[in-house]
């Protein structure tokens, strides 16, 4: 296999008061998922890197928060302008840190980053401002009345912290609205991917946003610059994406300072299959929204309940279909491709039938050495075991059967996470009756990830804190004031 075919890689450095820093000892190797190969090395940003992108970040918030809704919404319509300009560059680099196929970068992630910094743009216009006319009974001066006012201000220096899976688009998701709303960000990306964030850094420092509106860190998370960040007295709001349990230990640190935070957690999401589905689209739906990037979606069914009229066909369909998948991506890591493996293992011991993959494939070149998995149906287990229980975040998912509706919705909710769900169905009563029961923040009826940027994203139970996306997002990064004028 052409390296072509793996991506190429860009140099990480960290952006610190407008200034890239590729300097400093700490160094960790970048490897591509596809083959293993070491493509580079990223730089670790020690404690005193991330104070001074903080200080960086404090000293631009004046100019950049006090700069008007037009000069901010033309400054991210240019970034996208420039992402978009190196575009071939973007997707290159994001195939090198995640090893995807090349047409869902090309499809989904470059795209959308740049989708998001327009959106925000043209959000910041329709932002509605409110006021309150309010009569002052006994008010002996002026009118006898008083109006009231609200503006929306910064929250000022904003962490984000983002994952490996999606990593320009999730960054981008947070960086986008955040810098709309007038606040100054440090960002510091997976250290699993460190690239587009990079390139990005370029881009905005091409635009030429008042120096330290927008810095980068790299590094890792725990005990290092990701806690230096978020656990950092100085920062005034934590915008995360990642793991539930990362969610917790962000959130203790948050506390010390009372920092407001806004999560995008884990999923176990659940797909309701009935028997008046069509069944040709809930199986190619099901294939969709198991085995896209690998599982490697937050938004991924790892649980699908299946109608018991339907339940051993559809069995046998999704297990010929994911037989059939072809050209699919590794696991981000060797570490990561062992867990899900270790869940493949784990699923035969709590007594699953294997209907199809469950193994590592033998491709017979390059890709052999890399982190892939077999995209894997299990059927059989119960709804407590530990295999339906826990989020995998790989090509996994387990079909079990229901009777009725009220059982179906049961056995979704049954689940301590709470992000997305799929309901496939031709009966439009049903679909409105069975949507607004089940626990989740989006629901997807006869389609899968299926997104409009201004729509509320987001989770219940462990899957999240808030709600992002359109309003929602410029609400958590900015703060009303009201101000109470009489007159
Ligand atoms: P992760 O939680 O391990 O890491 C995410 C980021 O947090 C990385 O940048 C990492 O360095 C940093 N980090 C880790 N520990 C930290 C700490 N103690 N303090 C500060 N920063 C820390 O997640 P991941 O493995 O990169 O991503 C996969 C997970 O993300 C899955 O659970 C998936 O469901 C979730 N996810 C959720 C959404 C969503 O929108 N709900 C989207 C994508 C991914
Ligand atoms: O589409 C989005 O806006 C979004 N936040 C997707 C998250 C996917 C999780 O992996």
């Amino acid at each position: 296999m052409a390296r072509s075919v793996v991506g190429k890689a860009v140099r990480p450095a960290h952006y610190v008061a407008g200034e890239f820093r590729s300097v400093g000892a700490a160094r960790f190797p970048l490897v591509n998922p596809v083959d293993g190969a070491v493509v580079g090395e990223v730089p670790e940003a020690d404690r005193e890197t991330v104070d001074a992108a903080v200080a960086a970040a404090r000293a631009a918030l004046a100019a950049w928060g006090g700069s008007s809704v037009e000069v901010r919404a033309a400054a991210l319509r240019r970034i996208a302008d420039g992402v978009e300009a190196r575009f071939d560059e973007f997707v290159d680099a994001e195939v090198a840190d995640t090893g995807k196929p090349r047409d869902l970068a090309a499809s989904v992630d470059i795209p959308r980053a740049i989708g998001n910094f327009r959106a925000y743009a043209d959000l910041l216009y329709g932002r509605p401002e409110r006021a309150h006319s309010t009569a002052v009974p006994g008010w002996s001066g002026g009118t006898g009345q008083a109006l009231n006012y609200s503006v929306r201000r910064p929250l000022g220096v904003v962490a984000i912290v983002s994952p490996w899976n999606l990593p320009l688009l999730l960054l981008t998701w947070k960086v986008a609205p955040a810098l709309a709303a007038g606040n100054t960000v440090v960002a510091k990306p997976s250290e699993e991917t460190p690239s587009t964030a990079t390139l990005l850094a370029e881009v905005i420092h091409e635009v030429g946003l008042p120096v330290g509106t927008f810095n980068l860190i790299h590094g890792h998370g725990a005990g290092a610059a990701g806690e230096f960040l978020t656990a950092h007295p100085d920062v005034d709001a934590i915008a995360f994406t990642g793991e539930s349990a990362t969610g917790t230990a962000i959130m203790r640190v948050a506390a010390e300072h009372i920092t407001p935070v806004s999560f995008e957690l884990g999923g176990k999401n659940p797909a309701i299959v009935f028997a008046d589905a069509d069944f040709e689209q809930a199986v190619a739906g099901t294939l969709r929204s198991a085995f896209t990037h690998s599982g490697q979606i937050c938004l991924c069914t790892e649980r699908v309940y299946v109608e018991r009229s339907i339940h051993a066909d559809f069995v046998a369909e999704l297990g010929r279909g994911a037989r059939a998948l072809t050209g699919y991506g590794p696991m981000i890591s060797a570490a990561h491709r062992d867990k899900v493996l270790s869940y493949y293992r784990l699923a035969v011991e709590e007594g699953a039938t294997v209907v199809a993959g469950g193994g590592v494939p033998a491709f017979g070149d390059e890709r052999d050495r890399g982190f892939h998995v077999e995209p894997t149906v299990l059927t059989g287990l119960s709804q407590g075991a530990r295999t339906v229980r826990e989020e995998v975040f790989g090509p996994i998912c387990h079909v079990a059967p229901f009777d009725t509706e009220d059982e179906a919705v049961a056995l979704a909710n049954d689940s301590p996470y709470g992000l997305a769900a799929t309901v496939w169905t031709r009966d439009l009563s049903r679909a409105h009756r069975v949507a607004p029961r089940v626990a989740a923040g989006i629901v997807w009826v006869n389609c899968w990830n299926l997104r409009d940027l201004r729509t509320p994203f987001g989770g219940i139970k462990a899957s999240g804190i808030g709600r992002e996306g359109g309003e929602y997002s410029l609400d958590f990064f900015s703060e009303p004031v009201n101000i109470c004028i009489a007159i």
